[in-house]
């Protein structure tokens, strides 16, 4: 008898037509036969072996450089299940669709069948799931990326207990691109895309999109959030989850230098883009990391912005769409000195200054977190880490505060839901605009927020050891337009102020919004701020907000009535507060 998983690669199989099967074991030995193979066909470029030992550069298609919002849909029966905020067909539709592009799409390919576990080998709280693909470079990525192979494949045994997701290149073409998740059968079709998000399924596919539909159903939380430890000077580290939008800054957070090292503090990686948090019997709330590497924006990155990933980059990671120096380098804007000689641009032209930029600006680097200095010792603990905060943030130039805190948890998840961002590269729209995120969740969850925000309200009274919830914003900018805050390492006086919050050590002022440090609670020595820059980063103008919980509210009627109550009571109560501290006291 065929096992559940052995059938529906057979399925499969006679959908695309391969011309081989291969079963990834997950050895190095395979990792090597598919890297000398990409060599040799061109999907890999050989970096200089000295100065980055297996190391390679992959050039995608032009057309195909980023997730692609407006061809990705949540298939759900019903088209409210997926909600306004998804774009949506039925089953039926979706199927009839893009079977035809499946039909034959890996003739004269070899088809990879990738098992996976999500989250550590031993954990209670992974989960296994099979890409199917016929793209060697997705596979080499799901080697940094996921645990694949044997392992997953011991965990899963003959149970039909995985996420199954097939992948096809397709022709590449953007209007036969199609990125399908089918949350009632947790089954995920991608096509016409080799790109980050689109290919990879274990990630966002499965580990948000898929996920937060079984989450939702099991009692669990999967999120849009880095992971990290902030150890104290006695040595006690303090776990906190962070939700930012895609290209705001969360790896660099996630593996930042703490400007308050030599004060004992320092920040431990435990993940940089998803969380999964499970309810733990001791009533704290603890997070894994599905993933094992870390798939970052390049450009802009640099021996300030992230010493560790620059560190860590320099053997066994793969690049999409950098520059190529003429020393065989990986390049992109941002990187520290002049622009070395010889450089090709990710198109693999040559390149010279003023001939645009040499790296795609969504290009990446895939490395394994293992090879972090920042990694945390307890990464891929089974029991995963008890998170005491969770933060919420965006890319907002005027508005929102440094950081303020929640009154409660209800409040917070109204926080989360109201969050908002200038867009970024990470997605194909325009950039720049305030687009309503909450939770960053809104191009990854896999259902109607309206619903989502409820199993958030749901989770909060169920966790004994309940987080603070707080909003950070590093992106505020002042009437010069420059940034009022360094950011980066010194973010770190933030999440300081956060654990003695947390500790109940740390003094705040009480705004219409939630708490905001008073400007003597911020460890400041060591950095020039003006006075004025303080204030203002810390200033709660009842106009902004005014006229934001007037946009909020816009956004919240596309939910009509699956939006809970308690938002409702939460926003009117925003409103109040608001209406209160603009009248004056005479
Ligand atoms: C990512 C994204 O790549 O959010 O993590 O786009
Ligand atoms: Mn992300």
């Amino acid at each position: 008898m065929a096992t559940p998983l052995e059938s529906w690669v057979e399925e499969s199989a006679r959908l695309t037509k391969p011309s081989k099967i291969v079963w990834c074991d997950g050895s190095q030995a395979e990792n090597e036969r598919l890297t000398q193979a990409m060599l040799s066909d061109g999907t890999y470029i050989e970096l200089n072996q000295k100065t980055y030992p297996r190391c390679y550069l992959h050039r995608s298609n032009p057309n195909d450089v980023a997730r692609t919002e407006g061809v990705t849909f949540i298939n759900t029966r019903k088209k409210e299940d997926a909600g306004p905020t998804n774009n949506w067909m039925s089953p039926e539709e979706a199927k009839a669709k893009v079977r035809p592009l499946l039909d034959g799409a890996m003739k004269g390919r070899t088809m990879y069948v990738v098992p996976y576990i999500g989250g550590p080998a031993n954990s209670p709280y992974s989960k296994v799931g099979v890409e199917i693909t016929d793209s060697a470079y997705v596979v080499a990525s799901m080697y940094i990326m996921s645990r694949i192979g044997k392992a997953a494949l011991d965990r899963l045994g003959n149970s039909d207990d995985f996420v199954p997701g097939l992948h096809s290149l397709g022709d590449l073409n953007p209007g036969r691109r199609f990125i399908l998740q089918f949350p009632e059968e947790k089954l995920i079709w991608s096509v016409g895309s080799g790109y980050g998000g689109n290919a990879l399924l274990a990630k966002k596919c499965f580990a948000l999109r898929i996920a937060s539909w079984m989450a939702r159903g099991q009692g669990w939380m999967a999120e849009h959030m880095l992971i990290i430890g902030l150890e104290d000077p006695s040595g006690k580290v303090t776990y906190m989850a962070a939700a930012f939008p895609s290209a705001c800054g969360k790896t660099n957070m996630a593996m930042m230098v703490s400007a308050l090292q030599d004060q004992g503090y320092r920040v431990w990686t435990v993940g940089d883009d998803i969380a999964w948090m499970h309810l733990a019997a001791d009533g704290t709330l603890r997070a894994i990391n599905p993933e094992t590497g870390f798939f970052g924006v390049a450009p802009g990155t640099n021996e300030r912005t992230n010493l560790n990933i620059m560190k860590a980059l320099h053997h066994d990671s793969i690049f999409t769409n950098v520059g190529l120096s003429g020393a065989r380098e990986p390049w992109w804007e941002g990187m520290e000195g002049a622009p070395p000689e010889g450089m090709m641009d990710w198109k693999g032209q040559p390149w010279s200054l003023g001939k645009g930029p040499v790296a795609q600006p969504n290009s990446r680097y895939t490395v394994p977190v293992k090879q972090s200095p920042s990694v945390s010792p307890h990464w891929e603990d089974a029991a995963g880490v008890p998170i005491s905060a969770l933060i919420f943030g965006g890319r907002r130039a005027r508005v929102a505060p440094l950081v303020y805190e929640s009154f409660n948890w209800e409040h917070g998840v109204f926080v989360g839901a109201t969050m908002a961002s200038e867009t970024t590269v990470a997605i194909t729209d325009s950039l720049g605009v305030v687009r309503r995120d909450p939770m960053a969740m809104i191009p990854f969850c896999g259902y109607n927020m309206g619903d989502y925000f409820a199993h958030w309200l749901a989770m909060g009274p169920k966790i004994k050891e309940q987080p603070k919830i707080f909003n950070v914003n590093w992106f505020r900018k002042g009437a010069d337009g420059k940034f009022l805050w360094p950011g980066y390492g010194e973010n770190v006086r933030v999440l300081k102020w956060m654990l003695e919050r947390i500790e109940g050590r740390a003094d705040a002022a009480e705004t219409p919004i939630g708490y905001v440090p008073t400007a003597s609670s911020l460890t400041l020595d060591g950095i020039s701020l003006s006075q004025p820059a303080l204030e203002e980063l810390l200033r709660v103008d009842p106009a902004d907000w005014v006229a934001e919980e007037e946009a909020t509210g816009k956004f919240f009627e596309k939910f009509g009535s699956r939006l809970p109550a308690e938002i409702r009571k939460e926003h009117e109560a925003l409103a109040g507060r608001l209406q209160r501290s603009s009248v004056p006291v005479k």
